[in-house]
């Protein structure tokens, strides 16, 4: 049965980070997968997690199986924090929002969903974009093409191309948008940029669907969540997944969600019971104690007060090590000019340097970033950003 399998590839994020496992080089920095760690290069736990974990102690609870959907107060909660507890389409009860295993899992739903409404839609996603966008949504059954984004040479997106792509799009073709800190350029679109995404979407009547990974990341809570604001005020249906691996330190409990947008309250309710079909026939049901604690944790206000401002300290470090990165290369004699790496935002960086480079770093110096030159912008610190600007400068 098995003699003939093919060995897959291996991701070539997650396979980087074996390779630094297996690496003896005492110097050595991962700057590969995106993952936040803080200061000491540690993973964050957050005192928002243990102490909502403590008051879950507290009052142990059976674990019996949780709604197809997920808790309900968890849900609630997601909807709050990504469209506004006031929205007219909350408040209408208009948003469809389930539990999903991480972010991952709110795409894997919507994927699902979106090949039982609309079989035959052509899903874009960006280019570049996530490693998992493009196999996600193949594995769902859709053909999958690209619309531009990054432009090298000009350092930042070809937002020409991009929405030229948009416009010319077929009605029905599924579009996934970076909500927020464009994994894995760093480059967003600005606000009036997204007003034409926006506009081209509505009226070439696309569907889009909003990846939101690191709401928290770029900007702020609530300024990282903009372009969903804009969506709602076109009033459009549309989806949007959620994860907080990232804006929780959470990677490891698959917390996240998956919400879909829709015309009427009715249209929810068929729209939700569909969703709980693809869950059913998945994984039957979500895990509980990963949503629990973004549960407490968002609708206990001093517990929601920790996390925004712990969120705020992630986001802070990440933003002044772009800055010390810009300047400390400045000041390694680098000539190049890198300052657009403190504009870019959330955790990564298209630093612009060739396979080639990414290759040196990684074997010479024990710098793992992704080939493709991105590198982990919240993986540095004091203590790592010398050698990480050394081998830099060494490479170019
Ligand atoms: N979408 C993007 C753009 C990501 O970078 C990630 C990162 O892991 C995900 C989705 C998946 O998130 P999760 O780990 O919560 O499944
Ligand atoms: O892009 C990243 O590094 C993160 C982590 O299959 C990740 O999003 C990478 C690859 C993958 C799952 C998560």
């Amino acid at each position: 049965l098995f003699t003939s399998v093919e060995m897959a590839p291996r991701d070539p994020i997650l396979g980087l980070n074996e390779q630094f496992g297996a690496d003896t080089n005492p110097a050595k920095v991962n700057l590969g997968v995106g993952v936040y760690f803080d200061e000491n290069g540690k993973l964050p736990l957050l005192q928002c997690v243990i102490a909502a974990e403590r008051q879950m102690m507290e009052a142990p609870k059976a674990r019996g199986y949780l709604p197809i959907e997920g808790i309900a107060a968890y849900d609630k909660a997601v909807q709050g924090l990504v469209f506004g507890a006031d929205s007219v389409v909350v408040q209408g009860g208009r948003v469809a929002t389930v539990q999903a295993i991480g972010g991952t899992g709110g795409l894997k739903i919507g994927a699902d969903f979106l090949k039982r409404v609309n079989p035959g839609a052509t899903v874009l996603i960006s280019d570049p974009s996530w490693e998992n966008h493009r196999a996600l949504f193949t594995n769902a059954g859709f053909q999958v093409g690209s619309y531009p984004y990054y432009d090298a040479a000009a350092k930042g997106v070809n937002f020409d191309a991009m929405i030229g792509a948009l416009r010319s799009a077929a009605a029905g073709t599924v579009v996934v948008l970076h909500a927020c800190c464009h994994n894995p350029t760093g480059y967003d679109i600005t606000p009036a940029q997204w007003d034409q995404v926006v506009e081209a979407v509505k009226s070439r009547e696309l569907v889009a669907f909003l990846d939101m990974a690191y709401q928290g990341f770029g900007d702020g809570i609530t300024e990282d969540g903009a372009a969903v604001q804009k969506f709602l005020a076109a009033g459009i249906e549309f989806f949007v997944s959620t994860s907080f691996s990232k804006s929780f330190s959470l990677y490891g409990e698959r917390v996240g969600a998956l919400s879909v947008v829709c015309g009427s309250k009715e249209d929810a309710a068929r729209v939700l019971s569909q969703l709980k079909i693809v869950i059913r026939t998945n994984y039957s049901n979500p895990p509980t104690h990963g949503a629990q604690v973004v549960a407490t944790v968002l609708t206990t206000p001093e517990l929601r007060q920790m996390w925004e401002t712990e969120l705020a300290g992630m986001r802070t470090r990440i933003r002044q090590m772009r800055t010390a990165l810009v300047e400390r290369l400045k000041a390694a004699g680098v000539s190049r000019d890198f300052s657009f790496i403190a504009q870019q935002k959330g955790m990564f960086s298209y630093s612009g340097l060739t396979k080639d480079q990414m290759v040196r770093l990684r074997d010479e110096f024990g710098v793992y970033g992704v080939d493709s030159g991105r590198i982990c912008v919240a993986a540095l610190n004091d203590k790592n950003l010398g050698y990480v600007v050394d081998s830099i400068a060494k490479v170019l």
